[in-house]
């Protein structure tokens, strides 16, 4: 069975980081292996959380990994509690990342143009750095633009103000860039990207569910490397993972009984597992 490490938190109410992706990537077929980087007893949208870092724990699951011979076929990586968990990130991708080891990162750290709580302004700047050994990089606009030190253009910027930004990710990163959250030329909301090396642009959208929730990107993130790492084409991952969370958002939009900090993504998992198996030409694993 093919094997995905994925360095994120867990929080332990609010449906993001790690509670999403061992799910998401588990429905796909695929084992989860996980670096807990911080226990919050909910994410950073709730007041008076707490924290408990566990940068201390990272360094010795590493060392016993390496001793097992554990093998990956991708690192993904998401909220990181802090600078030296991402100087610890790049020990991990030294250590593990083989030929064909995909390495996607998901530099969370903004929404809506403001840093999350807990992070200090120098963060984006070593983020940045860390994009470097990314083969995906996933950042929303806020994320997009921080990682360039660029003003923030607002959650509506236009496809042109979208297109500057992938060229300036395209300095951080060498191999694809997404930013994800934008609306397109044709009014529909989803993802653009680049592929730096054809220097080719493409995009991906639908009409918007007038709503909006909390972990998305964490759920857009995970279902992208799961079915990538599955033998899916990029394209086809993000449109998977596009489709997947737009499935989830407007579950919630509908549903009287909705929690105010995060999607029903659960509801929606069946549909998830039924359309990989309806598509065995793109999704099968390879
Ligand atoms: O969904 C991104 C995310 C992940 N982890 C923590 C967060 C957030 C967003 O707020 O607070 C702890």
């Amino acid at each position: 069975m093919k094997r995905i490490m994925t360095i994120q938190d867990i929080s332990c109410i609010g449906k993001c980081s790690l509670t999403v992706a061992l799910p998401i990537i588990s429905a796909l077929g695929i084992e989860t292996a996980i670096v807990p980087t911080a226990i919050l007893s909910t994410h950073t949208q709730f007041k008076g959380m707490t924290f408990r870092d566990l940068t201390d724990d990272m360094d010795p699951i590493k060392e016993h990994w390496k001793k097992e011979g554990f093998r990956f076929q991708a690192i993904y990586t998401g909220y990181l509690g802090s600078e030296r968990q991402i100087e610890i990130v790049r020990d991990y991708v030294k250590e593990f990342k083989e030929e064909d080891t995909k390495v996607i990162i998901d530099p969370v750290m903004a929404d809506n143009g403001k840093l999350y709580s807990g992070f200090d302004e120098n963060f984006p700047e070593k983020m940045a750095k860390l994009c470097s050994l990314a083969d995906v990089i996933l950042p929303n606009l806020s994320e997009a633009a921080l990682l360039l030190g660029a003003p923030y253009p607002g959650e509506d910027a236009a496809p042109s103000e979208t297109k500057k930004l992938l060229k300036g990710l395209a300095k951080l990163c060498g191999g694809i860039v997404v930013i994800t959250g934008v609306t397109l030329e044709d009014g529909t909301f989803g993802f653009m990207g680049l592929d730096v090396k054809s220097g080719e642009f493409f995009s991906y959208g639908q009409p918007q569910v007038p709503f909006r929730s909390h972990g998305t990107g964490d759920i857009f993130a995970s279902t992208f490397t799961g079915a990538l790492t599955r033998g899916a084409s990029t394209y086809d991952a993000l449109k998977l993972a596009a489709d997947y969370v737009r499935a989830c958002i407007q579950n919630t939009y509908e549903d009287p009984d909705r929690v105010n900090y995060a999607v029903n993504f659960e509801a929606e998992l069946p549909w998830l597992i039924q359309e990989i198996s309806n598509n065995k030409e793109k999704f099968e694993k390879k």
